[in-house]
């Protein structure tokens, strides 16, 4: 199909709204990057960065119930201090599921257009699933980089029922193999703070969870384009499985970007705001953002794991007595939620919705 690439309400039509995606564009021959997806200069990643930083040395999961505990637990708490990001091996999940897991998001990527939108937020048969490109399309600047479905976790059941073909038995295996990791990472930064979550809070402030399969089509001017902007995660942790391409970056304290380098078996792990409302501010939620590529097409599978939107959030009580002040105030995980996918991403910007006065 021929598209007007030079007609904005055209192109945004058949990206957005007919759910041809970023991949739809390129399928159709498109070999120069449209105005809508141009970013301005200062959100532009111009330079490969050959920077890389401490998550390029993984921290090893087995060794946390043996005679290494404090030594692992404290590579964690310091990861979550400082960075927000760190990488974890020997983490239960097996490589063989990591393997398949990048074969399905190609799969689902490669159907007819026409299968996707089946998906698109408007018309899905479920509202568990939604299938798009970009994240807030209506109100960005420039249009992200990237198609993606969603997945938001009720039970397996409903999961085995209605996320989407050609990806939910390996989607639901991964959220399952991890979730009792990321619990465990969990308690051992809380831990750390002289709190220790009964298992109903616990499940509360895990009880979102979602998985996403994100593509990423080979770009032909990466130096215009991204592929995720700038922003933190709203939730608890995030568990991330990247492919060998590359392009995920987090921001260093002194404003710098370093990679977080592909790592074969890795898993990718990053505090997200509400751990850091919980801890007062101990947790650094990461500021990451995603580069595109010509060398080729890049999938990524987040897991995101929040509370429930029913759950109050605000610094734990032992934290605030400890520290002597709270730094956010208590509120509603639903509104904090509202506002979060009401705004384009803008780095940190998520986490004044908090904020005490
Ligand atoms: O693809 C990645 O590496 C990161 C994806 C991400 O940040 C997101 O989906 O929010």
């Amino acid at each position: 199909m021929a598209v007007n690439y030079e007609d904005q309400t055209i192109l945004f039509d058949f990206v957005v709204k007919q759910g041809n995606g970023v991949k739809g564009l390129i399928d159709s021959g498109m070999s120069c990057v449209p105005q809508p997806f141009v970013q301005p200069p200062s959100e532009r990643i111009a330079t490969l960065n050959g920077q890389t930083c401490e998550a390029a040395q993984p921290i090893d999961l087995s060794q946390l119930d043996g005679p290494h505990h404090k030594e692992v637990a404290k590579q964690i708490v310091e990861a979550a201090e400082t960075l927000g990001f760190f990488q974890v091996v020997n983490h239960g999940v097996s490589i063989e599921l990591l393997e398949l897991l990048k074969t399905s998001a190609h799969e689902f990527f490669a159907q007819p257009p026409e299968k996707k939108a089946t998906y698109l937020k408007e018309v899905s048969p479920s509202k568990l699933v939604k299938y798009g490109t970009s994240f807030v399309p209506e109100k960005e600047k420039a249009i992200e980089w990237k198609d993606y479905v969603s997945m938001l976790y009720t039970n397996d059941h409903e999961a085995l029922q209605h996320w989407p073909q050609p990806c939910r038995e390996v989607a639901l295996a991964f959220l399952k193999s991890s979730m009792q990791m990321v619990k465990r990472v969990v308690e051992v930064l809380m831990e750390d703070v002289g709190v220790r979550l009964e298992e109903e809070r616990m499940n509360s402030l895990m009880g979102t969870k979602m998985v996403n399969m994100n593509y990423y089509p080979t770009c032909p001017s990466p130096e215009l384009t991204i592929g995720v902007g700038r922003h933190s995660d709203m939730g608890m942790l995030t568990v991330l499985l990247q492919d060998g391409i590359g392009g995920l970056y987090v921001r260093l304290d002194n404003g710098d970007w370093a990679e977080i380098p592909p790592l074969n078996g890795a898993l990718v792990i990053n505090v997200g705001d509400t751990l850091q409302i919980l801890s007062n501010g101990k947790y650094k939620s990461a500021e990451h953002r995603v580069r595109t590529t010509n060398i080729g097409s890049r999938v990524s599978v987040p897991i995101f794991t929040a509370p429930n939107p029913s759950e109050k959030i605000g610094p734990l009580p032992q934290v605030v007595k400890r520290d002597g002040v709270a730094r956010y105030k208590e509120l509603l995980f639903q509104d904090y939620m509202n506002n979060f996918f009401s705004q384009p991403h803008d780095g940190k910007k998520s986490l004044d919705f908090a904020r005490a006065d």
